[in-house]
């Protein structure tokens, strides 16, 4: 019987939390503990790192995994690193359900930048008013860059006091509206949007928002992942798990 530990924190990983469910596939759902309240799911949580490669090694081999799923954020480079080296260690197959990059359609002002600390240098720019759509973790670094003002957009509010002396903030989680997003931006005066290019449906729509209102857009570029087996679709990775299954070989090789 197929026992599955599902990496998740993004909307795919929670699509094929129902899919699972929905076939009474054995699972359980992996949050880092980011956040105050992750959304529930229709499988077991457990919520909290593993403590590195052999954590998650162990943790396989403890709780008869027989398929690890990376559904992770295209940025959570760490967690799909150590995913791919533990699932070897302890010989358990492993794929990643990930998001195709966007990518800008042509009345897009998009400039890609390779990493958050590229999109600090890149606003060293007279003063804009930047919605930095970047979440809690990487706030901070902008203080390079301190003559802007940030529209901040946290999924909980802060514990720590924001250091970027002139911001604004928004507590809000998605999956977001396209909308909501132009009500924001116009209503905020937003000149430029600085965002990751996580793929997928659930932050896309400040995308829209932005090419509506004829924004530009700093993309940041997604950090070098493993060479692993990916799949886009939740369902394209139910059929792996099954054709393991099938073949009576719970390892999937
Ligand atoms: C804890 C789980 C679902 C998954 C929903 C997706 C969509 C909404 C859009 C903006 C961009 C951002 C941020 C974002 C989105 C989905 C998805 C996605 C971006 C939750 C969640 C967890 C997190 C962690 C959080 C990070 C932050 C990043 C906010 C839950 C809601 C900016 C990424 O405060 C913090 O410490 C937040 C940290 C990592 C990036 C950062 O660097 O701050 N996600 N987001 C997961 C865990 O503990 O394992 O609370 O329910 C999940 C989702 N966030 O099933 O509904 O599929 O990506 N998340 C980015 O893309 O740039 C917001 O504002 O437009
Ligand atoms: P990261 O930097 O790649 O990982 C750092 C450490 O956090 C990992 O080594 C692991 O700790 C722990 N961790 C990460 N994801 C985990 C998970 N799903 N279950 C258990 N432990 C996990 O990760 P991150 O970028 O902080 O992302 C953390 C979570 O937020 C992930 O679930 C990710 O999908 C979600 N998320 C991230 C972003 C983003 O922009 N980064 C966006 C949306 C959602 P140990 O080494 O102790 O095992």
């Amino acid at each position: 019987m197929p026992n599955i530990l599902l990496l998740g924190g993004t909307t795919e990983a929670s699509a094929l939390a129902r899919l699972l469910a929905e076939r009474d596939v054995s699972a359980t759902f992996s949050y880092a503990g980011r956040t105050e309240n992750p959304r529930a799911q229709p499988v077991p949580i457990r919520i909290g790192g593993f403590g590195g490669v052999s954590g998650l090694a162990a943790y396989l081999r403890d709780h008869r995994v027989t398929h690890l799923v990376d559904a992770t954020h295209p940025f959570a480079a760490t967690m799909s690193a150590h995913a791919v080296e533990a699932a070897r260690i302890a010989g358990v197959p492993h794929a990643a359900l990930s998001r195709p990059a966007w990518r800008p359609e042509p009345s897009d002002d998009w400039r890609s930048v390779a990493d958050i600390a590229g999109a600090v240098n890149a606003l060293a720019v007279p003063p804009l008013r930047v919605m930095l759509a970047l979440g809690r973790m990487h706030a901070d670094a902008f203080a390079a860059q301190p003559h802007h003002h940030y529209l901040l957009r946290f999924v909980d509010a802060p514990s720590q006091p924001i250091t970027l002396p002139n911001h604004s903030l928004v507590v809000d989680r998605g999956p977001f509206g396209i909308d909501g997003d132009i009500r924001l931006m116009r209503d905020r005066g937003i000149d430029l949007v600085v965002c990751k290019n996580a793929g997928g449906s659930g932050a896309q729509a400040k995308l829209a928002a932005a090419r509506h209102l004829h924004l530009p857009v700093l993309m940041i570029d997604r950090p070098a992942l493993p060479d692993r087996l990916e799949f886009h679709r939740p369902q394209d990775v139910l059929d792996w798990i099954d054709h393991a299954a099938s073949f009576g070989n719970e390892r999937g090789v």
